[in-house]
C-alpha cells in the first residue's frame, strides 16, 4: 500500500437540492485531473446496485417504505461502497463524492417522525470511512427555488427543504463533524468554483503534512 503522503483525498459535496452540487462537483473533478490527480466522481444514492433500485423507485414514488427503512437501505449504499472507497483513497485517486451520510441523516430527521431523531440517524453510519472534507455548498431554500422549479422526486418540496437546511446548519455545529466547510453558493459559479478548489488545496497540504491517513465516521 503507498504511504499515507501518496493517498488520494476523500471530497464530499453537500447542499439542498439546486445549490449547485453537480456543476461545483464536475468542476473540481476536472480542475484536479488538469493538476494531474486520478480522480473518480461518485455520488449517493448510487441508483445502480439493487439497494439503489429499492432507493430509486422509492425516490420517484413509485414504491412505499417505513421511514427507518429507507434510512437504513441509503446507509447500506453507502456500506456497499464503502471497501471500494478506501481502497481508491490508498492506492492514490481521489474521490469526489455527491451527498454523503449528512444527507442520510438530515432528511431523514427532517421528516419529524419521533423516533427518527439526528441522533438515531447518524449511527448506522459509524465506521464509514470519513470524508478529509466535506463542502456545504450553503444557499437558502428561497435562491435555490428561484434557480429553477422543483422536480417531481420525494423530498423536493419547499418545506422540507427548508427543514433540511436548519438540520445541515444543526449538524455542522456538532463537534462530530469537524471535516464540515461551508461555502456560499450564492455566489456565481466561477467564485464557487475558486473557492473550492482553494479548500481542497488547503486539505491535501494539511494531509500531507501531517501524513494523516484516513479516518472513520
Ligand atoms: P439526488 O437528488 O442527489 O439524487 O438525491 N437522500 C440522499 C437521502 O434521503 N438520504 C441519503 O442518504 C442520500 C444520499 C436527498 C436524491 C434525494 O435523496 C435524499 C435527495
Ligand atoms: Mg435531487
Amino acid at each position: 500500500m503507498d504511504t499515507p503522503s501518496h493517498r488520494g483525498l476523500f471530497v464530499v459535496f453537500e447542499g439542498l437540492d439546486r445549490s449547485g452540487k453537480s456543476t461545483q462537483s464536475a468542476r473540481l473533478v476536472r480542475n484536479l485531473k488538469d493538476q494531474g490527480h486520478q480522480v473518480r466522481h461518485i455520488s449517493f444514492p448510487d441508483r445502480t446496485t439493487p439497494i439503489g433500485q429499492m432507493i430509486n423507485s422509492y425516490l420517484k414514488g413509485q414504491s412505499q417504505q417505513e421511514d427507518h427503512v429507507i434510512h437504513l437501505l441509503f446507509s447500506a449504499n453507502r456500506w456497499e461502497a464503502a471497501e471500494s472507497i478506501s481502497h481508491d483513497i490508498a492506492s492514490g485517486t481521489t474521490i469526489v463524492c455527491d451527498r454523503y451520510y449528512y444527507s442520510g441523516c438530515v432528511y431523514s430527521a427532517a421528516k419529524e417522525n419521533p423516533s427518527l431523531s439526528l441522533e438515531w440517524a447518524r449511527r448506522p453510519e459509524e465506521g464509514l470511512p470519513r470524508p478529509d472534507v466535506c463542502l456545504f455548498l450553503d444557499i437558502s431554500p428561497e435562491k435555490a427555488a428561484e434557480r429553477g422549479g422543483f422536480g417531481h422526486e420525494r423530498y423536493e418540496q419547499s418545506e422540507m427543504q427548508k427543514r433540511v437546511r436548519e438540520l445541515f446548519l444543526r449538524l455542522r455545529s456538532s463537534p462530530d463533524e469537524n471535516d464540515f466547510v461551508t461555502v456560499d453558493a450564492g455566489q456565481p459559479a466561477d467564485v464557487v468554483e475558486k473557492e473550492v478548489l482553494q479548500i481542497v488545496v488547503k486539505t491535501r497540504e494539511s494531509i500531507d503534512a501531517h501524513r494523516s491517513s484516513l479516518r472513520s465516521v
